[in-house]
């Protein structure tokens, strides 16, 4: 990519077990395959210490109030925003595992306020594109591998996470993308590899939005 160009912001969001690891690690591989500097992240990002603090309640070895883990999963976002403006500016494309928006859904499934929710996400990075990986039906993903071993891993609140991500996604509808989630991991990755071919082009003179 020549100098001058960023690279794009793009974000995996979905209930657990929704293939987002999958997804971001192959589209990885294929820009990389097209000589393009691009970089996987996910969120939390479990080394920090704020992570390691995450990590502890989300395996059920430790418990915080609500309104608390929600602020921490927002401050670890919030401690590699530098660091993640600085890597789109040199021009790499940055493809993340989870954003604000499984912040928002999460919390506001427990019951806490959506405005409030939202309220710390404001000011992060805003993303170039998020590829919403719907399942149809809230139980299609809980015969995956592992489904069950982490605190949110609950079929009926699994439900109502999806209920969030369905909302946002149609207010965000001009750079959300859902994707049917129960296809092939081949025919998903093939709607996320030409949706993703498209934008890093359109986006690479625009100014970097917040949210
Ligand atoms: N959280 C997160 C918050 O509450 N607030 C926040 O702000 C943030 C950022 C951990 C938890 O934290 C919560 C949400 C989560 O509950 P995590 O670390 O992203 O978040 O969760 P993980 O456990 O790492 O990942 P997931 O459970 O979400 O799984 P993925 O990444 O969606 O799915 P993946 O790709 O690992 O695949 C799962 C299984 O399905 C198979 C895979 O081989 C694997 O076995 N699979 C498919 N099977 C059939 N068809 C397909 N198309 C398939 N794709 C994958
Ligand atoms: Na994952």
């Amino acid at each position: 990519m020549s100098a001058g160009k960023r690279g794009a912001l793009i974000i995996f969001e979905g209930c657990d077990r929704s293939g987002k690891t999958t997804q971001s690690r192959l589209l990885v591989k294929h820009l990389k395959s097209k000589g393009l500097s691009v970089l996987a992240m996910n969120f939390p990002e479990r080394s920090s210490s704020i992570g390691q603090v995450i990590n502890s309640y989300l395996t059920n070895s430790k418990d915080l109030p609500d309104e608390v883990i929600h602020l921490m999963f927002s401050a670890n976002r919030w401690e590699h925003m530098n660091q993640v403006k600085q890597q789109l500016l040199e021009g790499t494309t940055l493809v993340v595992d989870r954003y604000s928006y499984s912040g928002v859904a999460y919390s506001a499934a427990k019951g806490l306020d959506f405005d409030w929710c939202y309220a710390p996400e404001r000011g992060l990075l805003k993303p170039d594109a998020v590829f919403y990986l719907r399942a149809p039906a809230a139980d299609d993903l809980a015969n995956r591998g592992q489904y069950g071993e982490e605190r949110y891993e609950k079929v009926e609140f699994q439900g109502r996470v999806a209920k969030v991500f369905d909302k946002i996604c149609s207010k965000e509808a001009s750079y959300w993308h859902q994707l049917d989630a129960s296809q092939s991991v081949d025919d998903l990755h093939a709607q996320v590899a030409g949706i993703a071919e498209e934008l890093l082009p359109k986006v690479a003179n625009q100014p970097i939005d917040k949210l």
